[in-house]
């Protein structure tokens, strides 16, 4: 087996770095700032403290505790305002209104780089918005497009559906959205999308809502759960009615919760992302432009992994789910 296929793509990159940090390079210190406090981001985070030990980096971590341009503001404002870092890694939670805060950032001479989701349009190469190096990410258009299949297979190709959502201008969710929409609305003629809700990332308003949802369309066939408090507070919501296994839903983001509720017929298909690569893949991104490499790519997708019951006991499978407390 050549060194390649036993290190991956992540294990050559930091060899190859470990090999380049010989040459004497200035010690940097990284901003670590997610989306909220959620199973997804803990998993990033474990990713950004191992890469950081690898690469011998000083991370500075704040999480906030609710979703939002309100709340995640005034913690990059503050960490700008420490002085002492080199980069900020961060999923900006509106691809509008945060790119003033981070432009100022980087005006004042942080560097930036996106994990999981983007500003602007995430083509930082040509878009609107070119200054972070990197958006690291899922490929989320692709991500809804695979949850549809999912769904549609789950109900036969034919009923009324329902997604499940956290806020408008998240670059991540609205392309679940959109990329579930626009393959419901070309591939399955006989699905009907009756409606899309924006729980602002609470579990409860997701349980509201989809509950809701149960009682206005009663022969209700699917729920998309577009990330983790979604797709919890659907899952919820449809074993609250009794409906388990009669309404199937489709879960992004491999909680342990999602997981379980694969194994008892509730979720069809959970759709894991690879947190834990976008946050080394970040730290390492970061390193190596502070050694001078000028060719790193403005775009990662770092991919899924796609869990149904029929591989969720497969070990190359189930180290994608989210290991951590809940
Ligand atoms: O689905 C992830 C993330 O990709 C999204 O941008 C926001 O929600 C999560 O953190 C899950 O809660």
């Amino acid at each position: 087996m050549g060194i390649a296929k036993k290190l991956g793509a992540i294990g050559v990159l930091t060899a190859m770095l470990m090999a380049g940090s010989a040459v004497a390079q200035e010690k940097i210190t990284i901003g670590f700032l997610p989306g909220v406090v959620d199973p997804f981001y803990q998993v990033m985070e474990m990713g950004v403290m191992a890469a950081a030990k690898d690469l011998g980096i000083t991370i500075v971590t704040q999480i906030p505790p609710t979703w939002g341009v309100q709340v995640q503001t005034p913690i990059l404002d503050a960490m700008v305002a420490r002085g002492d870092l080199d980069y900020i890694i961060l999923a900006p939670t509106d691809k509008d209104q945060m790119i003033a805060p981070l432009l100022q950032a980087n005006e004042s001479g942080i560097k930036i780089i996106t994990v999981d989701t983007f500003l602007g349009d995430g083509d930082y190469a040509n878009g609107p918005v070119t200054f972070p190096i990197s958006a690291i990410g899922s490929d989320n258009t692709e991500g809804g497009r695979i949850s549809a299949r999912g769904l549609a297979k789950a109900i036969n190709g034919e009923g009324n559906v329902y997604i499940n959502s956290t806020n408008p201008n998240v670059s991540s969710v609205e392309a679940r959205a959109i990329g579930f929409t626009e393959v419901m609305d070309n591939e399955f003629p006989d699905i009907n999308v009756v409606g899309l809700d924006f729980n602002l990332n609470d579990m409860n308003t997701a349980v509201q809502q989809t509950s809701a949802t149960l009682e206005r369309v009663p022969d209700l066939a699917g729920v998309f759960g577009t990330n983790v408090f979604s797709a919890q507070g659907a899952g919820t919501a449809v074993v609250n009615a009794g409906l388990g296994g009669v309404v199937q839903v489709v879960a992004y983001d491999a909680t342990k919760f999602a997981i379980e509720q694969l194994r008892e017929g509730v979720v069809s298909l959970v759709l894991a992302q690879k947190p834990y690569d976008m946050g080394y893949m970040a730290v390492q991104f970061a390193f190596a432009d502070s050694a001078g490499v000028t060719s790193l790519p403005t775009k990662v997708e770092t991919g899924f992994a796609i869990i149904d019951i029929n591989n969720v006991d497969d070990p190359e499978i189930a180290r994608f789910i989210y290991q951590v407390a809940e």
